[in-house]
C-alpha cells in the first residue's frame, strides 16, 4: 500500500484530518487498533470551541452539528452557595461554544469517510512505524490484518493514536520530554436519557467534591461526580449516583432534576500530560498522542482540533506549494496553544475540585483550600476576571503559519 500521509487512529483527531486532507486532494489512509462501532461506544467529550466548529465546517461535516448542537452563550459555576454566570457572549465580544457530543461528531466523520470512498483499515494490530527520521528513506508502517502483514509506505505519519498509542513511545527517549501531574481522584460520569437539570452546564464546588452537570440535547444529559482513585463504577448503583449527585447540586437545581436509568457510567482517572516535541522526523504527534488534559476546562478534544489544523496548514503547503521548510514550525505552534490549555484546565481543577481528603493532609489541605476559594473569588467577583474565565473557556485564535 502506499499514500501520502498515514494517519494512526480514527478517533476524532485521525478522522478530522484525515477528512481534511482529502478535501485537498492529499491522499491519506487510516489504520485503527479497534473496530468504528468501539470507538463510537466511549463517551467522552461534549463541548466545542468555535475553531473546531469551524473546522468541522471546512471539512463539510458539519450538517448535523450545524442542525442538533445548541449554541451556548455561557455557564455557571456554583459554590459557597452562590452562583455566577460567565457570560461567554458578553464576556468575548461575541464568542460562544456549541454542545455537540464527541461521540456524534466522530459519528459523522465517518459517515463521510466511509461515504468518499477514503480507505480506513479497522482492527489492524501490532502496528509499528518505521524510519520516520531518516535523511535517505521515507517513512513506513507496518501492520496485521487478517492474519497478513501488511506495509504501508507514506510521505508522513501523523500519530493520532491517543494516549496509550504506539506513536509516542516511537520517538525515542533521549528526544522527548513528558511532562505530567496526576490528579488524586477521577470522575464518575453517568448519560442518561432524561431532561438536562438546567438549560447551561453547572460546575459546581461543594464539600462532598466537585459536580458537573452537561449534557448532549435536551432529551440526553451527561453528569460527572468527583470520586476517589480507588473508587469503582460497580459501586454506584444509579440510585447512588442521583442521590450525591441532588447534594452536589444548587438546591432549586437539585429539586427540579429528572433521573432515569443510566446508559452509560464510567469513572476516567486525571492527569495532565504533555510530550515535547510534538514532532520527531517525519512523524507528527496530534491531540490524546502528544497532550492529556483533566476534563475541567473542556479542552481535551479542542486542543486535539487546533493541532489537526496547524497540521492541516502544514501538509496544504507542502503539497501545493512544494514548501517542505515549513514542516518544522509545527511543534512550536502548536505546543504555545497546548501548554495555555493545559494551564486553564489545571487551574479550574484545582478551584472547582476537592483536594482536603486525598492530596495533602490537615493544615495545609485547608490552607489550599482557602487559596483556591479565594481565587474562585477574585475571577467571579469583577468582570475583568470573569472575562480572562471567558476567553480561555471559548479557545484562544488558531495560530497561522509564518
Ligand atoms: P483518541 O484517544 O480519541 O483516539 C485515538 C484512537 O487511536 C483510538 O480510536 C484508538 O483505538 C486508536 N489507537 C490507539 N493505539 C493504536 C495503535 N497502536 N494503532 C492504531 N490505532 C490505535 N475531553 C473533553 O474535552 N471533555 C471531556 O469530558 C472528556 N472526557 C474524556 C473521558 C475519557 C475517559 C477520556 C480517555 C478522554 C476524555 N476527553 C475529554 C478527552 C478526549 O475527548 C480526547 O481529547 C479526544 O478523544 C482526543 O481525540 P484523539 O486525539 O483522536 O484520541
Ligand atoms: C461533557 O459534556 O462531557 C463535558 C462538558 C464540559 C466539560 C467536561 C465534560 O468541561
Amino acid at each position: 500500500m502506499k499514500t501520502k500521509v498515514a494517519i494512526i487512529g480514527a478517533g476524532p483527531s485521525g478522522l478530522l484530518l484525515g477528512q481534511l486532507l482529502a478535501k485537498q486532494g492529499i491522499d491519506n489512509v487510516i489504520i485503527e487498533r479497534v473496530t468504528g462501532e468501539y470507538i463510537l461506544g466511549r463517551i467522552r467529550a461534549g463541548v466545542l470551541e468555535q475553531g473546531m466548529v469551524n473546522l468541522l465546517r471546512e471539512a463539510g461535516v458539519s450538517e448535523r452539528m450545524d442542525k442538533e448542537g445548541e449554541v451556548h452563550d455561557g455557564f455557571e459555576l456554583a459554590f459557597n452557595n452562590k452562583r455566577v454566570r460567565i457570560a461567554l457572549d458578553e464576556l468575548t465580544g461575541g464568542d460562544t461554544v456549541m454542545v455537540y457530543g464527541q461521540t456524534e461528531v466522530t459519528r459523522d466523520l465517518m459517515e463521510a469517510r466511509a461515504k468518499a470512498g477514503y480507505t480506513t483499515v479497522y482492527e489492524a494490530s501490532d502496528v509499528k512505524l518505521h524510519d520516520v527520521k531518516s535523511d535517505t528513506d521515507t517513512p513506513y508502517v507496518t501492520f496485521e490484518k487478517n492474519g497478513e502483514q501488511v506495509r504501508l509506505d507514506c510521505d508522513y505519519i501523523a500519530g493520532c493514536d491517543g494516549f496509550h498509542g504506539v506513536s509516542r513511545k516511537t520517538i525515542p527517549d533521549d528526544v522527548k520530554t513528558e511532562f505530567e501531574r496526576v490528579y488524586p481522584f477521577g470522575w464518575l460520569g453517568l448519560l442518561s436519557d432524561t431532561k438536562p437539570a438546567h438549560d447551561e452546564l453547572i460546575y459546581c464546588k461543594t464539600d462532598r467534591g466537585f459536580a458537573l452537570a452537561s449534557m448532549r440535547s435536551q432529551t440526553r444529559s451527561r453528569y460527572y461526580l468527583q470520586v476517589p482513585l480507588t473508587d469503582k463504577v460497580e459501586n454506584w448503583s444509579d440510585e447512588a449516583f442521583w442521590e450525591e449527585l441532588k447534594k452536589r447540586l444548587p438546591d432549586d437545581v437539585a429539586s427540579k432534576m429528572q433521573t432515569g436509568p443510566s446508559i452509560e457510567k464510567s469513572i476516567a482517572p486525571l492527569r495532565s500530560f504533555v510530550c515535547e516535541p510534538m514532532q520527531y522526523g517525519n512523524l507528527f504527534l496530534v491531540g490524546d498522542a502528544a497532550h492529556i488534559v483533566p476534563p475541567t476546562g473542556a479542552k481535551g478534544l479542542n486542543l486535539a482540533a487546533s493541532d489537526v489544523a496547524t497540521l492541516y496548514k502544514i501538509m496544504t503547503r507542502v503539497y501545493k506549494e512544494n514548501d517542505k521548510d515549513c514542516i518544522n514550525q509545527y511543534s512550536e505552534i502548536c505546543l504555545r496553544r497546548v501548554w495555555n490549555g493545559e494551564r486553564f484546565s489545571w487551574w479550574m481543577t484545582n478551584m472547582m475540585h476537592d483536594f482536603d481528603d486525598v492530596s495533602v493532609s490537615g493544615a495545609d489541605a485547608i490552607t489550599f483550600d482557602r487559596f483556591m476559594s479565594s481565587e474562585l473569588n477574585f475571577y467571579t467577583d469583577n468582570e475583568e476576571g470573569r472575562k480572562v474565565v471567558a476567553m480561555q473557556y471559548v479557545g484562544l485564535p488558531y495560530e497561522d503559519l509564518k
